[in-house]
């Protein structure tokens, strides 16, 4: 018996805010669980943010200082936080994370917790505050700011002690209370080793599951700046993809088991893929530098990333359910270097010119050779992630059929599930209408997850129609945008 497949638009008022609910309970999805917290929802939909390394490592040309590094070498002779905020800008990215202190100790804001900071520093003769600086530079260019503090300390006589950990709550309490809001805290997953530690020169290592007390460190955050989201290896905000590539795996649940990830976890595939039967949300970001090193070294400047390399990443990550967190080394000048600035707005460029044209605006949309709804195909090509449609039962024979007056040419296509309510997809497939059959387009890698959103390149078809089959679903399919594009490769 041919199952009754009604689709539901759901098409929240213009005007209402993100959290807000649909008036009509009856056409609201039950929701596959886990489902996100809104602040990851928000999160996720940034897509595209900076990291940016700088410290005593750009003036000693390393990438992990010792800890014993003279605060006299950090001394940039032209720093501009506005240059790296309008760099971002240029690159598309919406928000800076900041090592406001990285494995050295070496504080970039003068705090009055240890000597070992900027005030020791000649830049602005002991008076600068470059957390102030690019908190403030954020601010000026409608950017989001974030946090890297770094829990492993080689400067300090008590790491490894739990004095160390009331010096480090207190810093973070000091960063998260002194410099306005703050998007994400990011707690590095390199921990412990060798260093100079106030003179000891050896090696100390740590628990790395229990030693920062990391419940404690999340109820630091969630009390100070309760809309950040918290990176570390496992979450509980966002999770680390067990590489720093800049990529995830094509299957990505936004799930993981809670408890069972933590710094230092072996099993990477549960990182790369997240685990589809977790029951804690913890979206994927995947990091990577625009260069080789995460600090700036005078004999990479001729190693940036191609442009064609960070498409290829940003197609993997964001396009892959996960953000693409981008590293800028800012050089000994205090300076973007030009070459990676150049690189990151012609990235910026081919990105926006691959996906400017949503072909599917012009198509007609069927669901189970049903014509929809102008509202359903508006819901899915609206641009706006809030309105959406949904299956009204579970089914894993949802056939979405998109036709054209004319045969088209593309190569792209986008998918975004609306999360809120769960990730659900499990398995769909894509064809095209090729001389009067179906024929499956070879995507180059599984169609397995959706999830935020799902972007896939393929060869040029020139076709009347594409069809997406989803063939495997944890509940009803709740999609919020497609889209379908030519992009001159
Ligand atoms: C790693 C660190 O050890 C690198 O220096 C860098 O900060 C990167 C983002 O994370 O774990």
């Amino acid at each position: 018996m041919k199952k009754r497949l009604l689709f539901i638009t759901l098409c929240m008022t213009l005007g209402l805010s993100l959290s807000a609910q649909p008036t009509n309970n009856l056409n609201k999805p039950q929701s596959v669980l886990p489902i996100p917290q809104e602040k990851q929802v928000s999160w996720q939909q940034l897509e595209t943010y900076a990291f940016i390394h700088f410290g005593l490592n750009t003036f000693t040309g390393s990438e992990w200082g010792y800890g014993n590094e003279s605060p006299s070498l950090f001394n940039p002779t032209q720093l501009d936080t506005d240059q790296w905020a309008r760099t971002c800008k240029q690159a598309g990215m919406k928000g800076i994370i900041f090592t406001a202190k990285h494995h050295d100790g070496f504080c970039l804001w003068p705090t009055p917790l240890t000597d070992y900071n900027i005030s020791k520093s000649p830049y602005k003769d002991g008076k600068g505050d470059l957390v102030r600086e690019v908190a403030n530079s954020c601010k000026k260019y409608n950017l989001k700011f974030g946090i890297y503090l770094s829990p492993w300390d080689r400067h300090q006589a008590s790491y490894g002690s739990k004095d160390y950990l009331e010096y480090y709550y207190a810093q973070l309490e000091d960063l998260l209370s002194n410099y306005g809001d703050i998007f994400e805290v990011w707690f590095d997953g390199a921990n412990g080793g060798d260093g100079y530690y106030g003179g000891a020169m050896e090696r100390r290592n740590i628990d790395r599951r229990t030693y920062y007390d990391f419940n404690r460190l999340c109820s630091i955050v969630e009390r100070l700046q309760p809309n950040a989201v918290i990176f570390s290896d496992g979450g509980p905000g966002c999770r680390w993809v067990g590489n720093e590539k800049g990529y995830v795996h094509a299957t990505n649940w936004s799930f993981l088991r809670e408890g069972v990830v933590y710094p230092g976890f072996e099993h990477f595939q549960e990182l790369q893929e997240g685990h589809a039967d977790g029951n804690v949300w913890v979206a994927a970001e995947c990091n990577t530098s625009i260069r080789p090193g995460w600090f700036y070294h005078v004999e990479e400047d001729d190693k940036v990333k191609s442009v064609d390399h960070l498409v290829d990443l940003y197609y993997r990550s964001v396009g892959h359910n996960g953000t693409f967190l981008l590293n800028f080394p800012v050089d000994k000048r205090g300076l973007i270097h030009e070459n990676d600035s150049a690189v990151a707005a012609a990235f910026y460029e081919r990105i926006k010119k691959d996906l400017a044209n949503n072909l599917l605006l012009k198509a007609r949309f069927t669901i189970n050779e049903k014509p929809c709804k102008k509202t359903i195909v508006k819901a899915l090509t609206d641009g706006d992630f809030n309105t959406y449609c949904v299956t009204n039962e579970r089914t894993n024979t949802n056939t979405l059929t998109f036709e054209f007056k004319k045969p088209t040419q593309l190569n792209r296509l986008m998918l975004q599930e609306n999360i809120r309510f769960g990730q659900r997809v499990k398995c769909f497939i894509v064809e095209y209408m090729d001389n009067g059959a179906w024929r499956q387009i070879d995507c180059g890698e599984e169609t397995t997850t959706i999830g935020y959103k799902r972007l896939l390149r393929f060869n040029t078809i020139e076709t009347k129609s594409i069809r997406i089959r989803f063939v495997d679903s944890r509940g009803e399919i709740c999609l919020s945008e497609t889209g379908a594009f030519f992009a001159e490769d």
